[in-house]
């Protein structure tokens, strides 16, 4: 019997994020995140202005999720804190 073996490979990052005031902001952030290719899971708090994100390093790295972000809602400047 062949035995498979898979590595799955999480990695974390916290984003700072400027520019949310409110819970919608927040949800928007989280949407956008969600969707971001090798991301996998994705917690966003307006009033500690920071999103914690768990991505599959294989695939993105945390510069470039922040980047999308700050792409895709030029409301919000997203930066990598850790
Ligand atoms: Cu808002």
């Amino acid at each position: 019997m062949k035995k498979l073996t898979i590595f799955l490979i999480t990695a974390l990052t916290i984003l700072h994020i400027d520019g949310m005031s409110c819970g919608a902001c927040a949800t928007a952030v989280k949407q956008v995140l969600k969707k971001v290719d090798g991301v996998k899971e994705a917690r966003v708090s307006y009033e500690e202005k920071k999103a914690v994100v768990t991505y599959d390093p294989n695939k993105i790295t945390a510069e470039k999720i922040a980047h999308t972000v700050s792409q895709k809602l030029p409301t919000y400047k997203a930066t990598v804190v850790k």
